[in-house]
């Protein structure tokens, strides 16, 4: 083997590459302090600094363009669900007699607003999800829902010439939760008008009588107590997505 004989560097040599080396690090200091103070200086785009703001829209579109209505999210048996159900977030379930005379409504159009009933909901084919349910505040848990398919829905109530537009909304009774979902998500078939929780009438502080189930989103798109649902090509107004989280929130 052959050994290379080693360099010997002068004491003045070591003194100018640490004058160097500490050049660098000062330098590296101020530009994370100047990108800092110009983050913090932008104006915010609804809740969020800008340049934040267009990284989850970046994401969002690449996500979009990976997202395919076919691909399940991971089902699980029922064994393995919860038996007591996490409660998180209770806006718009202040008042709970607006379960009392509950109709869902539906605008079909300006002035054309469908009002079903909960026996009409009920009487449409019963799908079963068992998924991981995911918050964005670092908990998940396996849950058992049950409920009628959004796109057998819309089937039902000829609605599936909305499919043409990019978002659903859906808004509580009082007006104070409400979110805007992709249009490709609603019609995932896992993503259920949701009745049930562990084969039993879901729970006021969970959504009674009517909340969503989308397995292919986090927990703030999982709207408790349905009021309104409608369609529209813009971004519906959504509760989080004002308060600065992103839109999608989807995987
Ligand atoms: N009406 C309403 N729906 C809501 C919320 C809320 O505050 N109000 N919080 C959301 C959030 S952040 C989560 S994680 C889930 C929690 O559902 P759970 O209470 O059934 O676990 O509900 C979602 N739906
Ligand atoms: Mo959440």
């Amino acid at each position: 083997m052959m050994y290379k004989p080693e360099k010997l560097i002068s004491e003045k040599n070591v003194r100018t590459k640490t004058f160097v080396g500490l050049c660098f690090f000062i330098l590296f200091l101020a530009g994370c302090y100047l990108s800092w103070n110009w983050l913090q200086h932008q104006p915010k785009d609804q809740g969020a600094l800008r340049s934040l703001r267009k990284g989850l829209d970046i994401n969002e579109s690449i996500f979009t363009s990976f997202f395919s209505v076919e691909r399940l999210s991971k089902s699980f048996g029922k064994n393995l669900a919860a038996p007591k159900v996490r409660v998180n977030g209770d806006a718009g379930l202040e008042d709970n007699s607006d379960t009392l005379n509950w109709k869902l409504k539906v605008v079909k159009a300006p002035g054309d607003t469908l009002q079903i009933s909960m026996e009409e909901i009920k009487s449409l084919p019963k799908t079963e999800v068992i998924f991981d349910f995911k918050c964005i505040e670092g908990w998940s848990q396996i849950t058992h829902w049950g409920g009628v398919k959004f796109s057998d829905f819309l089937k039902k109530y000829n609605l599936t010439d909305k499919e043409k537009l990019k978002y659903t909304g859906l808004v509580t009774p009082n007006d104070k939760y409400y979110v805007g979902v992709d249009f490709k998500s609603m019609l995932q078939p896992q993503t259920i008008l949701c009745y049930e929780m562990n084969g039993k009438p879901l729970p006021l502080n969970q959504g009674y009588p009517l909340r969503l189930i989308i397995p292919v989103k986090y927990g703030v798109k999982h709207l408790k107590r349905i009021g309104t649902i409608s369609f529209s090509n813009e971004r519906p107004k959504d509760y989080w997505y004002e308060r600065g989280y992103d839109y999608y929130c989807g995987f």
